[in-house]
């Protein structure tokens, strides 16, 4: 399906990013698309979700052993989230940098957790962490319609 299929062009590879429930409290959707968009990266899917805790401890399956993975469902279920696939050249790989370090404090100003957070649990935003993870994130948290395949009209000023 296009689905999986659109992956292989680099320029379409896509990530899951989204504002998690202090972000959403906090008034900083905006902010964060705005960053993404601006880079001109492509938002290809886009909803405000109160997350069932199924969902999320799937999402968070790897971290099913780590001491703060009750505490992480607990806080990422607090409230809703807003979930977004973007699509663009090394997109993940961005996107992780303009997220910052998973700590706020350890993240340089100018990424969002550095300009906006403080605590490790309340860290504003998620982004995939490779490919492959993209892969099983977007198809977690959306159903293939949801995504809009299409093209930026200025994509030359975009891409060369
Ligand atoms: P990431 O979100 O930067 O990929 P992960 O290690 O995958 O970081 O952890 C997932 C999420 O779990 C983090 O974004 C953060 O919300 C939370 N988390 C990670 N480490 C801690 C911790 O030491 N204490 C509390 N929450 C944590
Ligand atoms: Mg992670």
């Amino acid at each position: 399906s296009t689905f999986y299929k659109k992956m292989t062009d680099p320029k379409q590879e896509r990530t899951f990013i989204a504002v998690k429930p202090d972000g959403v409290q906090r008034g900083l959707i905006g902010e964060i698309i705005k960053r993404f968009e601006a880079r001109g990266y492509k938002m290809v899917a886009g909803k405000l979700i109160w997350a069932p805790k199924d969902l999320l401890k799937n999402h968070y399956k790897d971290l099913a052993d780590k001491p703060f993975y009750n505490g992480l469902v607990e806080y990422m279920s607090s409230g809703p989230v807003f979930a977004m696939v973007w699509e663009g050249k090394e997109v993940v790989k961005m996107g992780r940098q303009m997220l910052g370090a998973t700590n706020p404090l350890a993240s340089m100003p100018g990424t969002i957790r550095g300009d906006f957070g403080i605590d490790v649990g309340r860290n504003i935003c998620h982004g995939s962490d490779a490919v492959e993870t993209a892969r099983r994130e977007i198809a977690l948290w959306f159903k293939e319609e949801e995504l809009s395949d299409y093209e930026f009209a200025n994509k030359s000023w975009i891409y060369e």
